[in-house]
């Protein structure tokens, strides 16, 4: 007898160009289409429920105040929680400013590091006269911070790591606190940079020591299709858009689930305000309007008691 590969089967569908895959069966929040799988858990996450009209970390981090958060779960995989963009449209621009000018430079490790050891500042070369360097942006395709994963042997080396840039600690930090997971401590960012053609195979995050901690996943630019099933390689996954800004935290028994990316679906993201207050901001919209970048913070090693 056969054993269907679901997971396999809808990680295809969904990537395949010709035909092009029908999205109806995807679970957006954004339309509310497909959302009766899922269910509202604001009350049994949401942690840090003093009255305050102001939460100045969620301000210094360009969060909305975290009361005003949308949170929901599905109802069939426990622990994974999905946050609707909690993002300021300054603080987004913020964040994906840091993806593309800060992240990306040493000491950060990138896929281009092999065949380019020397150049740094990527984001400063797209307008070079050098064709070749003009191309380094369209080749990013991940950056790691803080303990470096090892995407051959799967394993973190407690001796490759490089600072875990402050900003994002604090900030994933302060999601996991609001959220419950108060001992949660980020050491380790991977951060994936999609075209509109790229997709990310179907794995489960099992390199981490403490796989109790959640990781925390953060979407910009481009709409990514998210898979999710379970910890069987072969289960049916739900389908999910990401879209800019929000957050996914997996947890619990969903910590270890097999996920995936299959396709990246380009649609009108326009993070503009006031027009426009952020003179630089036209070349990060103009990167955006094509790519999608995902930056995922991981705990790696347990709490010393
Ligand atoms: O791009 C995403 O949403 C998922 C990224 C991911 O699963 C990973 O980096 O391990
Ligand atoms: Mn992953």
């Amino acid at each position: 007898m056969n054993i269907r590969d679901y997971f396999k089967e809808d990680f295809k569908y969904y990537k395949k160009k010709n035909p092009p895959p029908c999205f109806d069966q995807v679970i957006d929040f954004d339309s509310k289409r497909n959302t009766d799988v899922a269910v509202c858990v604001k009350e049994q996450y949401l942690k840090v429920t003093s009255n305050e009209t102001a939460c100045s970390t969620c301000e210094k981090f360009g969060l909305l105040n975290h009361l005003t958060w949308n949170l929901y779960s599905l109802k069939n995989l426990n622990g994974l929680i999905y946050i609707q963009n909690p993002f300021t449209t300054s603080g987004q621009q913020n964040w994906i400013k840091k993806c593309l000018e800060q992240y990306p430079r040493k000491p950060a490790l990138t896929n281009l590091d092999l065949h380019y050891p020397n150049i740094d500042d990527i984001w400063s070369l797209k307008n070079s006269s050098d064709p070749e360097k003009k191309d380094y942006l369209q080749k990013l395709c991940w950056a790691t911070l803080g303990y470096h994963h090892n995407w051959d042997t799967k394993i973190y080396n407690s001796n490759c790591q490089s600072v875990f840039p402050h900003c994002l600690e604090e900030l994933s930090k302060h999601i996991a606190h609001c959220l419950g997971f108060v001992t949660f401590k980020p050491e380790a960012a991977i951060i994936n940079y999609y075209s509109s053609k790229s997709s990310l195979s179907i794995h489960s995050d099992h390199s981490e020591e403490e796989i109790n901690a959640p990781i925390i996943s953060f979407s910009f630019g481009q709409t990514g299709v998210f898979l999710i099933g379970t910890e069987n390689k072969l289960d049916k996954p739900s389908a999910i858009f990401l879209r800019s800004g929000d957050v996914i935290i997996m947890s619990g028994s969903c910590r270890l689930s097999y996920h995936a990316v299959p396709c990246i679906i380009t649609e009108n993201v326009n993070i503009r305000y006031c027009d426009d207050e952020n003179n630089d901001w036209s070349e990060f919209q103009s990167y955006i309007s094509k790519a999608r970048m995902n930056i995922s913070v991981r705990q790696v090693y347990a709490n010393k008691s």
